[in-house]
């Protein structure tokens, strides 16, 4: 007897996903080689490695929300909130605990499952550890994931947050360690590997990626994948942004990125953290459904919902409805959501699905 569609469909989200290859290991030219396939070997490669782990057709839906907006002691080349930048973005205080849970409901409503919440700070201060701690236990009662970025945290900082129940803490590398420096002086490659060390320490699930589109190279994009796909272990999360050039900042003019590079990236990205969610963050608003559509089929499977980011447009609920009718994609729940972190122990080098044995993860 021949199963119908339904049935195969079933059986396929029962089976446990197996590890692909999960590697630590990764060498820049290796990853540089990859980048540089075909575009179509590239794509081909990726999607089979993204349907190993992932349903090609869900995504999870993220909404942001900017608690604390503009005014950052930080001089990142690229950010509308820095004070060293004539952005003409209006600073403005912390935000009161009940106004940030009422948005969080909202963006429940409209069918995000994790709500990330960013300060402009180099720091948080210790005056503003209870606001956050109460920010966290509200949306976490919601039902929502919780995804945080402050900036750098002290080990004190990252205890309450975690007692707190945060989910996620977002912290990204941004570049290669090489171009690090040309976007930002005021703190280094180290000093955001070392939050991040310290994050993933005390258990919280790190989310952590970059920006493509500054002016850096193939290299440093791939150099960037290479710091991400190192660590002892991937970012559950990996969002790549395509750079918003914000008039009044050090980036306004810089050239804008050729789309397929973009694309590259994000399959890459895919290729070197097979399990990782790879979010197409920052510039959509700028990209065609085509583009889009390329980023999903090279792997993405995670995107900001909400017309807006931090402080720059998203296309909206409306366009992301259209956009995800016409390409039969639909909104992950939180009950398919892959829990990277109920795996066995990632290995330092590239196993098969056999040798790593299967994963224990939730299926729907
Ligand atoms: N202050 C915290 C920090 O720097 O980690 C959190 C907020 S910061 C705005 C979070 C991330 O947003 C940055 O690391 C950067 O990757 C991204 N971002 C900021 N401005 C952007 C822009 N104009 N275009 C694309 N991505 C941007
Ligand atoms: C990330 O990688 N992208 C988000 C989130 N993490 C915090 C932020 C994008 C910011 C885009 C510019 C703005 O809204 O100001
Ligand atoms: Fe401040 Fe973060 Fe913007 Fe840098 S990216 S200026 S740290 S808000």
């Amino acid at each position: 007897m021949t199963a119908n569609v339904t049935e195969l469909d079933a059986a396929k989200r029962a089976a446990p996903r197996i590890r692909s290859d999960v590697r630590h290991d990764w060498t820049r030219s290796e990853a540089l080689a990859l980048y540089n396939l075909p575009f179509m070997e590239l794509l081909f490669r990726a999607q089979s490695i993204h349907r190993a782990s992932f349903d090609p057709n869900k995504i999870q839906m993220s909404r942001l929300l900017s608690i604390k907006t503009g005014g950052c002691a930080e001089d990142c080349g690229y950010c509308s909130q820095s004070a060293h930048h004539a952005s003409g973005l209006k600073a403005s205080k912390l935000m009161e605990v009940e106004r940030v849970i009422n948005e969080a409901r909202k963006a429940k409503a409209s069918g995000a499952t994790r709500y990330c919440m960013g300060a402009a700070w180099r720091s948080p201060k210790s005056r503003d550890m209870d606001t956050l701690v109460a920010m966290v236990e509200g949306v976490k009662g919601l039902g929502m994931e919780t995804c945080m970025t402050l900036g750098m945290l002290s080990d004190d900082d990252i205890s309450k947050l975690s007692h707190a129940g945060l989910d996620y803490y977002n912290h990204n590398v941004d570049t290669s360690e090489e171009y690090y420096s040309k976007v930002i002086t005021t703190r280094t490659y180290a000093d955001r590997l070392d939050t991040l060390a310290r994050v993933r320490q005390a258990g919280i699930k790190v989310c952590s990626g970059g920006i493509i589109g500054m002016g850096e190279g193939a290299d440093d994009r791939v150099g960037m994948l290479v710091t991400l796909a190192n660590l002892e272990e991937h970012p559950e999360s990996v969002p790549i942004n395509m750079l918003i050039a914000i008039p009044g900042t050090p980036l306004e003019n810089v050239e804008k990125i050729d789309p397929i590079d973009f694309v590259r990236t994000i399959a890459l990205a895919r290729i070197m953290m097979p399990l990782s969610y790879v979010r197409l963050s920052a510039g959509r608003t700028e990209m065609s459904d085509e583009t889009q559509a390329l980023c999903f089929f090279a792997g993405a499977n995670s995107i900001f919902a909400g017309d807006t980011l931090l402080t720059a447009g998203n296309p909206g609920e409306d366009a992301d409805s259209r956009l995800f009718t016409k390409l039969g994609l639909s909104p992950e729940t939180l009950d398919d959501t892959f829990d990277a972190t109920s795996k066995a122990p990632q290995s330092c080098s590239g196993i098969s699905g056999d040798e790593a044995g299967q994963r224990n993860v939730r299926t729907s």
